[in-house]
């Protein structure tokens, strides 16, 4: 089994091929992890987000990272928390489509987000299993292939929760 690594602090200044944006519909921008990745690229991404004309729930586009560290944002958007089962699998959807898409654009070092875990409201401990479920499936369907994956908690709960996962 591959592993995945577990970082701690802010996504806009971390080096990797991409780093995993948690966006809404619109793709335009908003707060959170949205917000940080947005200032810290400037604005010619949001120039290039809306030639994209939004993302549905659960799949990913991808665009440069500009003055970011990281050369490329995965941009993808996660449920809105609201208790159903199609909440795991939404989610699972995100973690699953952002990998495929970096393979298919011969990325090798992913970085993500905890997506959905603030304004959306998916229970951290919940998200955090179906994020590292999700990932650890993929390895197993892509052991051919060389990705470094890392998620990158913001706050130590998450960063502990996330251990507690891959343990
Ligand atoms: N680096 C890493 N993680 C961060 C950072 C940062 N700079 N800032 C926040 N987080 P959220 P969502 C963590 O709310 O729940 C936006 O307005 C944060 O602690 O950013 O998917 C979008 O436009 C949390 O664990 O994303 C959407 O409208 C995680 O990032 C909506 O929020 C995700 O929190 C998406 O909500």
């Amino acid at each position: 089994m591959k592993d995945i690594k577990i970082i701690k602090g802010d996504i806009t200044k971390m080096k990797a091929n991409a780093i995993v944006n948690a966006a809404n519909n619109s793709l335009l921008g908003g707060g959170g992890v949205d917000g940080a990745i947005h200032r810290a690229a400037g604005p010619r991404l949001l120039e290039e987000c809306m030639t994209l004309h939004g993302c549905p729930t659960g799949e990913a586009r991808i665009t440069h990272g500009y003055n970011l560290p990281a050369k490329y944002v995965i941009h993808t958007v996660g449920p809105v928390y609201a208790g159903k089962t199609s909440d795991a699998h939404m989610l699972a959807s995100c973690y699953y489509n952002s990998l495929a898409l970096a393979k298919k654009v011969g990325l090798h070092s992913v970085i993500f987000s905890a997506i959905s875990t603030g304004v959306y409201g998916y229970p951290a401990e919940s998200a955090a299993k179906v994020a590292v479920d999700t990932i650890q499936k993929w390895q197993k369907e892509n052991s051919d292939y060389k990705m470094d994956i890392s998620l990158c908690a913001y706050d130590g709960r998450m960063y502990r929760l996330y251990e507690k996962m891959v343990a």
